[in-house]
């Protein structure tokens, strides 16, 4: 087990943020892509977007309350738009309503409780003219004919992305985890460039631990598995709601740190529809089962668009505290 996993391995449950434009038409995180938004269209909900109960204090305290070690807010997901003011974008916090680098309060308020602080970010980007649209698997305008004959320069994308990764990992101090997602198609990360990206990140955050996803998603846990892992396979795998019967294990049988992420209901995104929760009791064995298997749990809350978590996910986790404070070790 690598020196820099260690206080990951011990923390065992985290907080995982879905937060951003998405959660004002309250659907989830994917909208812009099940409904196939033009960009133009998306953009209403930077115009709207209003957080004016937005405390990241307020999260971080409840994340410990539950008895979580760690929590990872998302930077920036698939529609592109940054909760942080990268000099390489408008399309940001800071030209909205809010006027504000959301992720630096964050950062300081997880700091501020002790909690170890993660930032996710996608390696996919809906709103970058370079990405690659017609015919993409997910792209909104993957239907999109107008985009069938359309010239991009995918290299000046990953120039955007690497370029607001290393805005990441030097503006706001020593980070604890980077969440990238996700890799696909080829399932290799060398499309993003990936060795470059993080022997960059490398250099200047030496002990920040990854997640597997430039090499894929869900099930599929890279090199990390592997006894020769590449610079970017990560430093833990990443299962996706379905706990893994025997844990994660290297090719030779060994067990490798990973990461259960969960969602309270059936989204990631905030989802005012969406009433489906698991019960406390039902996280918290899911929880014991990921522990026992030498794995963590980081459990997703989707805040609404004025910046407050939904008030079933503050009971549920309230309890969920109730039981970590029940059983904790005298
Ligand atoms: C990804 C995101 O698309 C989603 O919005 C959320 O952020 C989640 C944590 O991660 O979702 C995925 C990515 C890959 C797989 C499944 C869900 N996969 O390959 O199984």
């Amino acid at each position: 087990i690598r020196e820099r996993t260690k206080w990951f391995m011990d923390a065992r449950f985290g907080m995982f943020i879905h937060w951003g434009l998405y959660s004002i038409p309250a659907c989830g995180e994917w909208v812009m892509s099940e409904k196939e938004m033009t960009v133009e269209e998306y953009r209403t909900y930077f115009e709207q977007f209003d957080p004016v109960d937005y405390d990241p204090k307020k999260w971080v305290r409840l994340a410990k309350e539950a008895g979580m070690k760690y929590v990872v807010l998302t930077a920036k997901h698939h529609d592109g738009f940054c909760l942080f003011d990268s000099k390489l974008t408008d399309y940001k916090s800071t030209n909205t309503k809010a006027g504000r680098d959301l992720v630096r309060e964050f950062v300081d308020a997880c700091r501020e409780e002790d909690l170890k602080v993660g930032l996710y970010f996608s390696i996919i980007d809906w709103k970058h003219p370079d990405f690659p649209k017609y015919g993409d698997r997910q792209h909104p305008m993957r239907n999109n004919e107008a985009y069938k004959e359309e010239k991009i320069d995918f290299d000046r994308y990953l120039d955007y992305m690497h370029g607001q990764v290393k805005e990441l990992v030097t503006n706001y101090g020593k980070l604890d985890l980077l969440w990238f997602d996700f890799s696909y198609d080829d399932m290799t990360g060398e499309k993003w460039k990936a060795t470059e990206l993080i022997k960059m990140v490398r250099h200047y955050q030496p002990d920040v631990i990854i997640d597997n996803r430039l090499e894929g998603a869900g099930d599929n846990h890279g090199s990390i598995a592997t006894d020769n892992p590449l610079i970017y396979s990560g430093d833990f795998a990443s299962p996706e709601q379905i706990i893994p019967p025997k844990g994660v294990c290297d090719i030779n049988g060994e067990p490798i740190p990973w990461e259960l992420c969960a969602t309270m209901n059936n989204h990631w995104g905030y989802c005012n529809f969406d009433h489906q929760y698991k019960t406390p009791e039902m996280l918290v064995r899911k929880l014991v089962e990921c522990v026992s298997k030498g794995g963590n749990m980081i459990l997703n809350v989707g805040p609404d668009a004025k910046g407050n978590i939904p008030k079933e996910s503050v009971e549920i986790l309230k309890e969920v505290g109730n039981w970590m404070d029940k059983n904790k070790e005298s």
